[in-house]
């Protein structure tokens, strides 16, 4: 079980990246009306001592293209995480607060971008643009 998640998120994360490719830089730029509404959200980190116990919280958020994110990532314990969301490029560092509006519609997976322990691959988060 634990090598079919991990193998999973691995592969999820393998296509966001191949998803993410030459083109990405173009959808970066896209003229998007902003909606006025602010999703402020503090993502927790939590490492365990088994696989399954390492994750996010929240593990997803969904929200409006348009809309304002501002994504601030903590830790529950001593073990330092990081946050790559693939497909639009962000990347968030533990104590630090990213803002940013949603213009990419679509589900972008985010993975744990700093080495925590056993469970690290499988720490993902999805932010969806509606
Ligand atoms: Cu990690």
């Amino acid at each position: 079980m634990k090598k079919l998640l991990l193998s999973i998120t691995l592969s999820l994360s393998a296509l966001f990246l191949s998803a993410c490719g030459a083109d990405g830089a173009e959808k970066q730029t896209a003229n998007v009306e902003e909606t006025g509404v602010v999703h402020e959200v503090t993502i927790i980190g939590y490492a365990g001592k088994e696989v399954e116990d390492f994750r996010f919280e929240p593990e997803e958020l969904a929200v409006k293209q348009g809309d304002k994110v501002r994504l601030t990532l903590e830790s529950d314990d001593e073990i330092e995480h990081g946050l790559t969301i693939f497909g639009i490029s962000k990347q968030l560092k533990q104590g630090e607060t990213l803002e940013f509006i949603a213009e990419e519609p679509g589900e972008h997976i985010g993975q744990c971008s700093v080495f925590c322990g056993a469970g690290h691959a499988v720490m993902t988060f999805k932010l969806t643009v509606d």
